[in-house]
């Protein structure tokens, strides 16, 4: 196998410089071909060829060491570290004797080692040190892709892209050329990914016919996949044994469709004998699904995870499920409670290979959300939990937007209190997974600094620990190497706090939405108010947002455990930044912060707006030509001119609409129009 280098395309977090360390020295591997431990050969050989290192043979003396524990004989090197077990994905790293030793017991170990001598470049080789475990701690850590084949007429290639077409298919073909899948799956292996959905989960017609009659083009994106550790996996239509199988009917109970399935995921094994498994969207916003036929999401999901069990398959069943067909007059309809109301009462009940993957908040992406409390509610279940990388709500990746900070508190969420187990814990089995930011743009992000978000969103997989400014570094340092200190504070300050800046200027204290319908870019603050989406905030001439109380409202609070179903219920003890997700209050409401809520809006979104003029102003001091390279920086300049107009946008609308509302001045005399 070879390593692809692209032209024309950014190397992301994977430049050539990024393989000094490892390609100057002398490196032994002790492992068969069996993929990826090939492609640990093929990466060591390939950064020798550029860097002056070599691959040397057993016996002859070594820097770095790559070796899998069932090599016979063990090199004295890795001999000397050997120990603990280490699991399928698994490593050891140490350093004694002037030799860098990674010891694996799988060869998808010995691949994240090799990232993980990557990362650290030079400091792997420094001083002497113990021999360190690393495991990942969420075993499924999965991107999934909404890409169309064909270009829908009102999503465009990719539902919710931001970053070009799709990088697997075009014309309504699968691409010709499929060497930047193998990067991709290259950049992502380097940050722990290993499974990808490779189509939308709304599966329109071309896209239903991957699983039987164009499976050819599935197994061929799994090959580019394959060398890196990456089970790709397909999203289904739940009536495709009506749609494709010619059946009358696709319930999940009828002996019929359940050797339909069964049928035809033996044919997708046989094509691709490491295929992950399924996403399917169901009963959610048109895409078909059990309730047809009068049964339950576990019935649903079952029917498939059986088809997928004989193959050490996985379906992945989102929960995503509500009435988008609401009507605004209805105020006993809560779309925040629909996830729970319909999925806790069916735990237990799911196969071991069913996923149930939950966003991460109870609505959909937004900026701030408590977290979703089916998460808390089905220990009988595997969950996994949901996130967008795509920047859907977060600025449509025109704006900076670094989310790690958001998801580092999703995943350190903790339903039962500082004493009990946090969401990474609950989640150990099912996994991350976020809906991909990447097209076939050439910085692959559309913005280029949200491959950051990328980047982070697999290192919180495997870590959930990590710290959101310490990705960051690490990312800094892969992606922008030699370029020193100052670029280094740049990025953090534009990056670090970018999401509380969003925040600021946009939806107040977790009220959500206020975005233009349909494509979500920009402010609209009654823009969903009088639909049928589910997505209200109430504001009228006395006060704004959503009373989810057991005692006055639709009783969301109360799918909560003690505590957070005590805190969120009390006016006195929610926190501010969730008030109006969990409160109908008078703008006259006074915050633990001290201002009342009409000033708070007034104040942060002045604030925020003004951030994003800092942003740019502190980018535009940066020599783009002496650090991140003279195209790059444009393109960042432009988009940051942009964020600015549109930050000022949602400020002047956000305001204006409640200074019109309430009738209540600011205290500071700013303008509001
Ligand atoms: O956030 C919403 C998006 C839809 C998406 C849906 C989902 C794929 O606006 O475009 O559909 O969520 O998650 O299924």
């Amino acid at each position: 196998m070879t390593i692809p280098h692209l032209t024309g395309v950014h190397p992301a977090w994977l430049p050539p410089e990024a393989f000094v360390a490892i390609g100057s020295r002398r490196t032994l591997i002790v492992a068969d071909e069996s993929v990826p431990a090939g492609t640990v050969r093929a990466e060591v050989a390939d950064a020798c060829a550029r860097h002056g290192g070599a691959l040397v043979a057993p016996g002859e003396a070594a820097d770095l060491v790559l070796a899998l524990t069932s090599a016979e004989p063990l090199p004295p090197a890795a001999r000397a570290v050997a120990g603990p077990e280490l699991g399928a994905e698994g490593f050891l790293l140490a350093r004694r004797d002037g030799v860098t030793v990674v010891l694996a017991d799988d060869p998808a170990g010995l691949l994240y080692g090799f990232f993980e001598v990557v990362r650290q470049g030079e400091a792997a080789f420094g001083a002497p040190r113990p021999a360190e475990p690393y495991r990942p701690a969420l075993r499924r850590r999965m991107l999934d892709h909404w890409d169309n084949i064909d270009v829908h007429p009102v999503m465009g290639q990719v539902e919710r892209g931001y970053s070009g077409g799709s990088i697997f298919w075009r014309d309504g073909v699968l691409r010709e050329d499929l060497s930047r899948v193998r990067v991709y799956a290259r950049l992502l292996a380097a940050t722990g990914i290993n499974a990808v959905g490779i189509n939308n989960v709304n599966v329109h017609a071309s896209e239903a016919r991957l699983l039987t009659d164009r499976l050819a083009e599935v197994a061929e994106i799994a090959a580019e996949f394959r060398p890196y550790g990456i089970r790709v996996h397909l999203s289904v239509n739940f009536a495709s044994p009506v749609a494709l199988g010619g059946l009358d009917t696709a319930d999940p109970l009828d002996e019929r469709v359940r050797e339909w399935w069964a049928r035809t995921t033996d044919r997708v094994y046989a094509a691709i004998p490491d295929f992950g498994g399924f996403v399917v969207k169901a009963d959610s916003e048109g895409q078909p699904g059990p309730f047809a036929y009068g049964r339950s999401h576990a019935d649903g999901a079952n029917v498939l995870a059986d088809a997928l069990a004989p193959h050490g398959g996985v379906v992945h069943w989102r929960a995503f499920v509500y009435n988008h067909r609401q009507d605004w007059r209805d105020r006993s309809t809560d779309r925040a409670r629909a996830a729970h109301d319909h999925f806790a009462p069916l735990d237990g009940e799911f196969r071991d290979n069913a996923i149930l993957q939950v966003k991460h908040g109870p609505l959909d992406f937004q900026t701030r959300e408590p977290v979703s409390p089916v998460i808390g509610a089905m220990p009988g279940t595997r969950l996994a939990v949901e996130l967008q990388v795509t920047q859907e709500y977060t600025g449509q990746q025109r704006h900076v937007c670094y989310l790690a900070p958001m998801w580092s508190e999703v995943l350190g969420f903790r339903f039962w209190g500082p004493d009990g187990r946090a969401v990474a814990d609950v989640t150990t089995s099912g996994g991350l997974v976020a809906v991909s930011n990447v097209g076939d743009d050439p910085y692959w992000t559309g913005h280029p600094l949200a491959q950051a978000n990328l980047y982070a969103f697999g290192r919180l997989a495997w870590q959930p620990s990590l710290g959101p400014a310490a990705i960051l570094d690490e990312w800094i340092g892969l992606t922008f190497p030699g370029d020193g200190e100052a670029l280094r504070d740049t990025l953090h300050e534009l990056m670090d706090d970018s999401w509380r800046t969003y925040e600021r200027y946009t939806a107040p204290l977790g009220v959500c939405f206020m975005v233009r319908p349909g494509h979500h870019y920009g402010p609209d603050v009654d823009g969903y108010e009088y639909t049928q989406w589910g997505t209200y905030h109430f504001a009228d001439r006395d006060g704004i947002g959503v009373d989810r109380t057991r005692a006055t409202g639709t009783g969301y609070t109360g799918q909560y455990p003690a505590p957070w179903s005590e805190v969120y219920e009390s006016l006195a003890e929610c926190p501010d930044e969730l008030l109006l997700f969990f409160h109908h209050v008078p703008y006259g409401h006074v915050l633990h912060s001290g201002t009342t809520v009409v000033q708070h809006i007034y104040d942060t979104h002045f604030a925020g707006a003004g951030q994003a003029a800092a942003m740019r102003a502190r980018w535009a001091e940066l020599d783009g030509s002496k650090t991140v390279g003279a195209a790059l920086h444009a393109r960042v300049s432009e988009l940051l001119d942009e964020q600015v107009r549109s930050a000022e946008e949602w400020r002047d609308q956000v305001n204006t609409y409640f200074l019109r509302k309430s009738g209540v001045p600011d205290v500071h005399g700013r303008r509001i129009y």
